[in-house]
């Protein structure tokens, strides 16, 4: 610049003929200046307005093009929420989603202007590339040295666990990992972390839902840890902070679609007046039966809180049946060779008891109603896989222990 400056004196001196000893002439020397500074400004500021368009020109095409992009996540939002699959192969051909499973997974874990329904179904899918994305996803949550129950807090806000009992057995099992990767002390194996953790979302029901009459007591949920440990026990203390955290704070749950693993628990499937049979002597009672949670529990009135029989629904089938004493019956009966329904009930004395039953008879008021408790009990005993798995899994978790001492 500086250069160029004294190159324009010198050639501006001879073009106007200016002699060496003319530019002594500080005026003049002044004016000429002046006149050079105005050229040289003029010039920039053609320059500068020059780029200064060009620039604008730029922004114009950038913000064009920011726009284009914002509105294709919006879409590619809006397209994942109806069809996940889809909406990330939109996002993936338009550029703003690379082709990872961490790439993706970010996307879910932000969780911007996505159903948490879309993400729990995405997250769940069977195939490689989504369980990448789910270890992945786990992988963003930070569980270190935070309780169960907190974790699983986090991790449940974070979508909503969808109702099918493989996707919820997939994600579960991430979780559990994941918790006991970064609390390695707490637990002996994982699958005592993830049966564990279903019990605290099943306290989390039997606690809050209006619904369910019989609420565990912190014995109780003792009582039904027993064991999950690799065969032993896990601290008492552990198991009643658990407890109290539950109590005072129930779940906080994405909002409810109606398919959701809670909806399962909450909602009983069915309920009513039938008449059931005795199993050694067989008279005939009036019971208030619920269909709950894959089991059937009866009750003698309907306000009563303990039940007095609950028969589990494993290994049972379900058919109508006739009687020459009661009309529309059905009765549930032992599949799978077993003799005896597995079942418990509450003797006279108060005392919790096995039953008796080679076969629970029931007699509904109309046909219709038999007919619906026949199905609503085969849905229920078929539709749902979960509840074995989960007996697997604890079996899993009791027997570590012999398995790893051999
Ligand atoms: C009883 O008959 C009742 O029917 C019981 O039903 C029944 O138990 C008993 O079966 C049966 O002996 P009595 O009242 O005439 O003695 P509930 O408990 O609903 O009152 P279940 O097992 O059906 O609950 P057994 O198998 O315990 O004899």
């Amino acid at each position: 610049m500086t250069i160029v400056h004294s190159q324009s004196i010198c050639g501006l001196a001879c073009r106007y003929g200016l002699s060496q000893s003319t530019h002594r002439n500080a005026s003049l020397i002044d004016m000429t200046f002046k006149y050079e500074k105005l050229s040289v400004c003029n010039q920039l500021k053609d320059e500068l307005g020059e780029v200064v368009a060009e620039l604008e020109a730029l922004d114009g095409q950038e913000e064009c093009k920011q726009n284009s992009k914002a509105k294709q996540m919006s879409i590619g939002r809006k397209k994942f929420n109806m069809d996940p699959k889809k909406g990330i192969e939109y996002l993936y051909e338009n550029g703003l989603l690379q082709r990872t499973p961490e790439d993706v997974a970010q996307f879910l874990h932000k969780g911007e202007g996505l159903s948490k329904t879309a993400i729990g179904d995405y997250l769940g899918e069977r195939s490689d590339f989504n369980e990448a994305v789910l270890r992945a996803f786990v992988e963003l949550h930070d569980f270190t040295d935070l309780i169960l129950v907190q974790a699983l807090r986090q991790f449940l806000w974070s979508f909503r666990l969808p109702g099918e009992a493989q996707k919820i057995d997939r994600m579960m099992e991430s979780f559990a990992q994941r918790y006991c990767q970064l609390n390695p002390d707490i637990f002996t194996n994982a699958d005592t972390c993830y049966v564990l953790s279903f019990a605290i979302i099943m306290l989390n029901t039997s606690l809050h839902n209006p619904s369910v009459k019989d609420k565990p007591t912190p014995e109780q949920f003792v009582a039904m840890n027993r064991g999950i440990n690799n065969g032993g026990d896990l601290p008492q203390e552990l198991l009643l902070s658990l407890y109290e955290s539950i109590k005072t704070e129930p779940f906080k749950i994405p909002e409810d679609d109606g398919n959701d693993l809670m909806h399962t628990f909450f909602n009983p499937d069915k309920e009513g007046w039938l008449w059931k049979q005795g199993g050694r002597y067989k008279s005939w009672k009036r019971r208030w039966f619920i269909l709950n949670d894959n089991c059937l529990y009866y009750f003698e009135y309907t306000t009563d809180k303990e039940p007095r029989g609950i028969i589990p629904l494993e290994n049972i089938s379900v058919r109508a049946a006739s009687d020459r004493q009661r009309p529309h019956c059905l009765e549930l009966y032992a599949s799978g060779g077993a003799d005896l329904i597995k079942a418990c009930k509450t003797d006279s004395e108060g005392k919790v008891v096995e039953g008796k039953h080679t076969v629970y008879r029931m007699s509904a008021a109309t046909a219709e109603e038999r007919d619906e408790w026949i199905e609503c009990l085969r849905r229920s005993i078929s539709h749902n896989p979960f509840y074995d798995m989960l007996a697997q899994r604890k079996k899993k978790a009791q027997h570590n222990l012999h398995s790893g001492s051999h």
